[in-house]
Order: structure tokens, then sequence, then C-alpha cells
């Protein structure tokens, strides 16, 4: 295999520790930070073969996410800013777990099966195989995801760079928020958490463009402290506290990122200093409450749906079925399954719990938005609803679910609408629920169906849990082997939170 001498000799530099096994799961490769080399190094040969099979630009996002700072880890943007294709999921695990001496094999056969039929080709074009790459250093990975997808549509949906970025989403909060009349400071201010993360770079930079729309007051900025360290979107999602280090006075909108601004969770605390957490069903509840209006008042026969997973809150999937009469879908954990779900409907909002999510407008949706608010002969009340709803198809990131511009649309829906994060929080009352992990010797003996409400093995679990959960009112349990973590994760919900408590753990000992 002489034409792979140079791939070789630098996969060499990045040696894979011996007998480690990794796999691309929902969130790419992530470990510790130590053990990555190897896979940095051979998902930038992936990304080059998979730009080369699409023709397209690939992205590639280093990032731990949500996890601790001795993390890392990396992921693939395929053309349209989606998640990498599930076969290609395949390749990366191959590739990454390959030993040296079998690296040239795994690499040919990726070339064999998807970019070279003809063996002779593959030998004498191998060495031609170049990158053309453009750094963009250090960014969000939703603004990635937004640069791929402008990349690849050359600029008909904005353009690529993070400047673009910027202006695309802010022009449209500032056009939303022009139809939110007397705002005062206090209903512009909002405090948000940066996770010690990018994104608080980021709306530090973005700021300007909001014309004092939004009075972001910043912490967790990177100046001292860690990365995601008891602050940040999953800490005050699980932990169901606010970030440690933070003076919030009462009833104080405020909102945490994850480390990688892909995730956004709201929160504030009333005057007897309990803490309300508004997390990504809250999110997905105001959201399309807003658009059903919306449609309503343009008289637009779209149908709208909620994506949600197995961890939403049984409270917000009855207000959205019974009392919003939306279409709600649940499906697997992992984003790349509720954006695939999302895709079915002229609109569909999909969020996870833990507030990734984002909105997806079809294309025959923003064609009919788009002629409502050109069409001279339409009514004022027609005309205006058409025209917000073209600014929210702009303000929101519709590649992945995005912090920043998920924060300007939830700002402006509060603006428009006129109302405070406590009428929000209103809108229904959340079941108390409790999420914890197990470690087992070995988490893949559970499998389960039912977008992963119901365990199928090991014999026995879901008995189990049935009757753990009759129990106690209002009681619903699960369990799944997390995608991106070596444990068990187990979720309960019931009527008080010492149930819920009580009820997370005894199924917590029926999986050992
Ligand atoms: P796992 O570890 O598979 O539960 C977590 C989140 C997912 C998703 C991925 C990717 C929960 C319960 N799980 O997956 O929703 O965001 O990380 O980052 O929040
Ligand atoms: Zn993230």
């Amino acid at each position: 295999m002489a034409e792979f001498q140079e791939v070789l000799k630098q996969s060499a530099l990045h040696p894979k520790p011996a007998g480690l096994c990794l796999q691309y799961g929902t969130a790419g490769f992530r470990t510790n930070a130590k053990q990555l080399d190897h896979i940095m190094f051979r998902m930038g040969m992936l990304a080059t073969l998979r730009s080369k099979k699409t023709q397209a630009t690939i992205g590639v996002m280093v990032t731990a996410s949500h996890n601790p700072e001795e993390d890392n880890g990396v992921k693939l943007v395929d053309p349209m800013g989606e998640m990498l294709t599930p076969a290609w999921e395949d390749y990366a695990t191959q590739l990454a777990n390959a030993e040296q001496d079998d690296l040239a094999r795994a690499v040919k056969e990726v070339i064999q099966k998807e970019i070279l039929l003809n063996q002779r080709i593959v030998e004498s074009k191998l060495e031609t195989f170049t990158l053309m790459y453009l750094y963009y250093g250090l960014v969000t990975t939703p603004q990635l995801h937004y640069m791929v997808w402008c990349q690849n549509t050359k600029g008909k949906y904005g353009e690529a760079t993070v400047e673009g970025y910027y202006r695309k989403h802010c022009q449209a909060y500032v056009q939303l928020t022009k139809n939110a009349s007397n705002r005062t400071d206090d209903q512009k201010h909002l405090c948000v958490d940066g996770a010690n993360g990018i994104g608080a770079l980021k709306v530090r930079e973005m700021e300007h463009h909001l014309q004092k729309g939004l009075q972001i007051s910043l912490f967790n900025d990177g100046s001292k402290g860690k990365l995601n360290h008891q602050c940040g979107a999953d800490f005050v999602k699980v932990q169901q506290k606010p970030p440690a280090d933070i003076e919030i006075n009462p009833g104080e909108r405020c909102c945490s990122f994850d480390g990688d601004a892909d995730r956004i969770v709201y929160y504030y605390t009333d005057s007897d200093g309990r803490f309300h957490l508004l997390d990504g069903d809250k999110i997905a509840t105001l959201i399309s409450t807003f658009l059903k209006e919306l449609l309503t008042q343009a008289g637009l026969d779209l149908n709208i749906a909620v994506v949600q997973t197995a961890y939403a809150n049984g409270s917000s999937t009855l207000y959205l079925e019974n009392t919003m009469k939306v279409i709600v879908k649940c499906t697997k954990t992992g984003v790349k399954h509720l954006h695939h779900e999302a895709q079915k409907f002229d609109i569909g909002v999909y969020f996870e719990a833990n507030g990734h999510g984002t909105v997806l407008f079809s294309q025959a949706a923003v064609e009919k938005i788009q002629q409502l608010a050109e069409d001279a002969n339409s009514d004022d009340t027609k005309k205006r609803a058409a025209l917000l709803l073209q600014s929210t198809v702009n303000v929101i990131n519709q590649t992945v679910g995005d912090a920043i511009s998920d924060m300007l649309l939830i700002e402006a829906i509060l603006a428009v609408r006129g109302m405070t994060v406590q009428q929000w929080d209103a809108m229904y009352t959340d079941l108390p629920n409790r999420q914890l992990k197990v470690k087992v010797s070995d988490r893949r003996v559970i499998d389960t169906t039912d977008a992963e409400r119901r365990a199928v093995s090991p014999a026995g679990l879901q008995d189990a849990i049935d009757s753990l959960v009759k129990k106690y009112r209002q009681a619903r349990s699960f369990v799944r082997p997390s995608g991106t973590e070596d444990v068990v994760r187990v979720y309960a919900e019931a009527e008080t939170q010492e149930s819920a408590d009580a009820l997370a753990h005894e199924v917590s000992l029926a999986v050992y």
C-alpha cells in the first residue's frame, strides 16, 4: 500500500493507545482529552473523505460540550449543517479503532465503498486527496453548523462568517422586538451564565448588533471559573438549582448555556427563595404556542408539531396535547432523532428537556409565509402575523439547537407577548422529577423500546420498574444506557419531590 506512506507516517505521530476502543456516539467522540490525539487526526482524514463523497464543505467541531474541563470531543458536521449521517458514524468508529498497521485497510475500505468503485483508480488517485480547509478558530458548535450550511448554499441562507451569523440573527431579533411596545429596562434585562465556555465570549462579541434591545449581565464568562464547573445548562438542569457563586435577585430572568452553547435553560427564584426552572419543555411550549397563535392570525394552514424525548416532563406533554392541541411526537434521545422527526412537519419544534433544540420550517412553509408577508391585499392582522413569522424563521438557527439564537427567540417572544418569566412558568406546572446515574459493569445489557420508555432486557427489569411506579401517584420512570458516559441513566417523576426521589432511588437499585 505504497500510496498510504505519507498518511501512515503522519498517523504514527498520533499513535492510538493500544487496545483503546471508542465509539462515535450521539455526541461524536467524547472522553478524557488525553485519549483523543489519534482520534483528532483520524477524524481529519474522515472529514476529507466525507467532503470528497459529498462534494461539499464538511465541519469538524472540537468540543466536549457540557462535560468537565479535562474532557474533549470531536464531531463532524454534514453539508446542510446537520449531524453526520449514520453510515459514516460507523466508518468513524472503524477508523478510530483500527490499530496502526490496519489503518490503511480501514481508510481504503471507506474509499472503495463510498467514493471510488474501481480499484485501479483507488491506487492512482489516493495521493491526490488534498483538503482545502478554513479554520474558524473559536466558535460555538451552532455557529459552525450555521457556517457549514452557508458555505454549501452559496450564501443563500446567510453569510458564512461569524459576523454574518450575528447580523442575520440580531437583525431578525430587532425586527421582532419592534412589535413590543414600551419595554422597560427591567424587561430588557437578562442574566446569562456562559458556563465559562465559548458562548460567553460570543455573547460579548454579538451584543452591539442588538442595538440595546437586550441588556445582558454576563456571569461565568471564563475569566476565572472552570468550564462547566458548578455552572452551565447541564448543572442547572440536573441539580435543579442556580449556578454556584451567582447572586440572583428574586424574580430576575436568568439563563444558562452549556460549554459549547448549543443548550439553554431559563430560571428565576421567587420571593420565598424557591428556584423555578424553565427547561427545554417549557421553551418548546412557549415557542409552539407563539407560532400557533401567529398561524391562526395569519390564516395559514400549516401543521405544527412538538418533538420531545422520554425525558420530557409529563405535564408538558399533557399541556401540549390537551390544551394547546398540537401534535406531540416522542423519539429516542439524541438530537439527530428529534431533528429527523421534526423535518416531517411544516413547522417542527424540537427540544430535549435539557435545553437542546430548535425550530424547523419546511421550504413550503417558508414560501407561504413569504407570500403572505408580501401580499399587498392581505389585511393588517394577517400581514403583521406573517412578518412576525418571517422574522422568527430568521432569528432561529435551523441547523441545530443553538443557545444564542434560542435566547433571542425566547426574549423576543416574551417581549412581543408582554409576558414575564413568571407568566411563562405558569403555563403549566412541572411534575417533580429526578435524574440519577448508575454505574454498572456493562450498561449495554440494558436494551430499550418505545422511544426508550420501556426496557426489553435484562429480563424482569421492566416488570420491577412497573411495580415500583405503581406505588406512587402520577408516576413514571424509565432507564436507558447513556450514549455519552459509561453509566445507566434513571429518570423518575411523580406527584411530589419526595416520591420522585424515592422512585428514582428504588429504580436505581433494580438496575444493579
Ligand atoms: P446521554 O448521555 O446519551 O444521555 C446526553 C443527553 C442527550 C444529548 C447527548 C449529547 C440527557 C438525559 N442526555 O446523552 O439528551 O444531549 O448527551 O450531548 O440529557
Ligand atoms: Zn453542548
